[in-house]
């Protein structure tokens, strides 16, 4: 595991200095740190290319998030048929307390795919976090919510940790800087809705090595509901999710130089029920090639590339995946349509 350490000011003190004598956090200013090769782009440049000439052709939905589809789905997240971050968020307002009653205190708050964090902040109070550990695939958005976020709360430790969690998470040596705290690892939003079932085990499983024995794992879970609710939820009537999903060609363009032109492909959005996730596609709407780093690809009229699969889970479900990933037990709440689901895991 590759780390290193990027300090925003020459006098901050080494991550190692810091760890022997601990200071109040006011003293410390926020740390980022990169695990791995984050973003090696022959790595991801390679990735892309084979996903593209595969048939059927694939992109992994990790490439939808650069500036403009950040800003894209922050706007999903306030459509009317998005449902899942309002819901998600109401569920939080309704059970905070008895949500942190659950958690253990003076806590490291570990926020996987932290974005601009503001979901962590309210919890931050409920649980008297001692540090907050945001990863995110993304430096810029790990500046913003430390930034913010080390404002907010003067008494906080912050860390930023850039790393790709879809490869395997290893944050045991930054965890281990504070040993005396617990680990609490938060994931909203459903996110994990995104990897497969198989690879969601696994991150579960990588989740509940770094929990020790008094950790949780706070997660939130879409749930299965009317194929309708659901796939207007991924095809809103103003077409916001279809530029999202577009947007992902010109990341292709950007990094592959590719000449994809997304207004030849048509956004499509479909219910599987018999794998119980919903499927995004591009669908080239004629025959045309495209070149792709050095290699030409053709499309048929109507061939489809697939952008993101979002698992959909029930109770029972998603209950059985942690049993299956090791976790003894887990609470649950729900709202009152029982459309979205939060649990608190417990190795
Ligand atoms: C980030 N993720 C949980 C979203 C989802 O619902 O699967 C991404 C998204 N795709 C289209 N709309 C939202």
């Amino acid at each position: 595991m590759e780390h290193e350490l990027q300090r925003p000011h020459p006098s901050t003190p080494s991550a190692a200095a810091s760890m022997s004598a601990p200071s109040p956090a006011a003293d410390r200013p926020p740390q980022w740190i990169r695990i791995g090769a984050v973003e090696d782009p022959f790595q991801r440049a390679a990735e892309l290319q084979r996903g593209l000439l595969e048939r059927p052709a694939h992109i992994s939905p990790k490439y939808f998030y650069d500036a403009q589809g950040c800003a894209l789905y922050s706007a999903i997240c306030e459509l009317v048929e998005y449902y899942p971050t309002r819901t998600e968020t109401a569920i939080f307002e309704r059970h905070r307390d008895a949500i942190a009653r659950r958690l253990p205190r003076e806590v490291q708050w570990v926020d996987l795919g932290c974005g601009d964090g503001a979901k962590s902040w309210p919890w931050l109070t409920s649980v008297q976090a001692r540090r907050w550990v945001g990863v995110d695939i993304s430096p810029e958005w790990l500046s913003i919510s430390f930034t913010a976020g080390a404002r907010r709360f003067p008494d906080v430790e912050f860390t930023g940790v850039a790393t790709d969690f879809t490869r395997p998470l290893d944050l045991h040596a930054v965890l281990e800087q504070r040993p005396e705290w617990p680990r609490v690892f938060f994931y909203p939003g459903s996110s994990i809705g995104n990897f497969t079932p198989s690879q969601a085990l696994v991150l579960l499983r990588s989740v509940r090595a770094h929990l020790g024995r008094d950790g949780r794992l706070l997660i939130g879970v879409d749930g299965v509901k009317d194929k309708a609710v659901l796939e207007a939820a991924y095809d809103d009537a103003i077409g916001v999710t279809a530029a999202f999903n577009r947007n992902v060609l010109r990341v292709v363009n950007r990094e592959l130089d590719a000449d994809f032109d997304p207004r030849r492909y048509t956004h499509r959005a479909c219910f599987d029920g018999r794998h119980s996730r919903i499927e995004m596609q591009l669908v080239a709407q004629q025959a045309h090639t495209v070149h792709l780093g050095g290699q030409r690809r053709h499309f048929e009229a109507g061939e489809a590339i697939v952008t993101e699969y979002s698992y959909k889970y029930t109770r029972e479900s998603f209950s059985a995946l942690l049993q299956e990933a090791g976790y003894s037990h887990a609470q649950h709440w729900s709202d009152e349509r029982g459309w979205f689901h939060v649990f608190v895991a417990a190795p």
